[in-house]
């Protein structure tokens, strides 16, 4: 099986999705960004967590490591250009929060890894084009938050099972929607980390996350740990791999004419057929002219010294 940005913790991801913009929306979007502010945003985040895999080259292959501080893009004066009030910045660093539930979901979950830094289409996902979103909200597109039309028909639909409920400011650690959450959980989530009947039966995994994607790859990798603390490492390694793709969305959407593709399926048919297990595999360009390694999980590609579009210039690190 290949398997590319599993929504495997879904009621995780609906959280998540009304966390991150509602940050935005608070206070009557008093930390709402516009798509000229975020584009500020995205420089600092590539200005402080590019550098960090040895190589300034407009990627982010040290996902983990960055955790920016965006306080030197805070004004300094009332109606300053080009920079973003405080309650701005911390709608940003809301985007990147954790959900933290009190109470578990389906198989002992108790939320959600934040949303990765570095995602170049961040500002549409998460704060749409208007400061406060329409209620309710279109299923897809229109004007709001992408990922809050998605988090409030959760919401409307699934969990308030009211058409008309209003999903601003939705708690999910209020009493009235844990119990409800919790059942729709149970039913919604794919999130059991025992893949031992897939390797009982011979059959081989590959998994693959987007290193910016709005599918987190800090969840995917959470439920690959899972696995591993699960099945074993040892077991793991005979039937599966899991590689991320650096600073990529799930589409594979990212930084202009950066690697972001890798022929996984010929690698997954070559473990199956002749038995030959995959390594570290490579990650190319549209083009083909920039390639890297396309290392596994938990390493990344680090730049070593030499032709800096070669993947022979770097080492996979953790
Ligand atoms: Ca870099």
């Amino acid at each position: 099986m290949l398997v590319g940005d599993p929504v495997s913790n879904l009621t995780g991801l609906k959280l998540a999705h009304l966390q991150s913009s509602g940050g935005f929306y608070k206070d009557g979007g008093a930390g709402w960004v516009s798509p000229e502010l975020a584009v500020i945003v995205t420089k600092e985040v590539y200005a402080q967590c590019d550098p960090l895999d040895g190589v300034e080259d407009g990627w982010i292959a040290n996902f983990e490591g960055c955790s920016p501080d965006l306080s030197s893009l805070l004004c300094e004066a009332d109606n300053q250009e080009n920079c973003l009030t405080q309650a701005q910045i911390d709608a940003v660093n809301n985007v990147a929060r954790p959900v933290e539930l009190e109470y578990e979901i389906a198989n002992g979950l108790t939320g959600h890894s934040g949303y990765p830094w570095g995602n170049v289409a961040w500002q549409g996902s998460f704060a749409g084009s208007r400061p406060q979103p329409s209620t309710p909200a279109p299923n897809v597109g229109g004007n709001d938050s992408y990922v809050y039309g998605l988090g409030d028909g959760y919401h409307r639909f699934m969990i308030a099972q009211d058409a008309e409920a209003v999903s601003l400011g939705f708690d999910p650690n209020d009493e009235s929607v844990r119990d409800r959450i919790v059942e729709v959980s149970s039913i919604l989530d794919a999130t059991n980390p025992d893949l031992s009947p897939l390797h009982a039966r011979n059959g081989k995994l590959i998994l693959y996350a987007g290193g910016a994607s709005e599918v987190p790859p800090a969840e995917v990798a959470a439920y690959w740990k899972r696995v591993l603390e699960t099945v074993g490492e040892d077991k793991v390694a005979e039937f599966s791999r899991f590689y991320i793709f650096p600073s990529i969305n799930h589409g594979g959407v990212g930084p202009e004419g950066m690697p972001n593709q890798s022929d996984l399926f010929s690698a997954l048919e070559a473990w199956v057929e002749t038995g030959e297990a995959p390594g570290e595999l490579i990650n190319q360009s549209k083009s083909g002219e920039i390639t890297r390694p396309l290392c596994q999980y938990p390493t990344w590609p680090q730049y070593q010294s030499g032709d800096v579009n070669a993947a022979s210039s770097f080492k996979c690190v953790n």
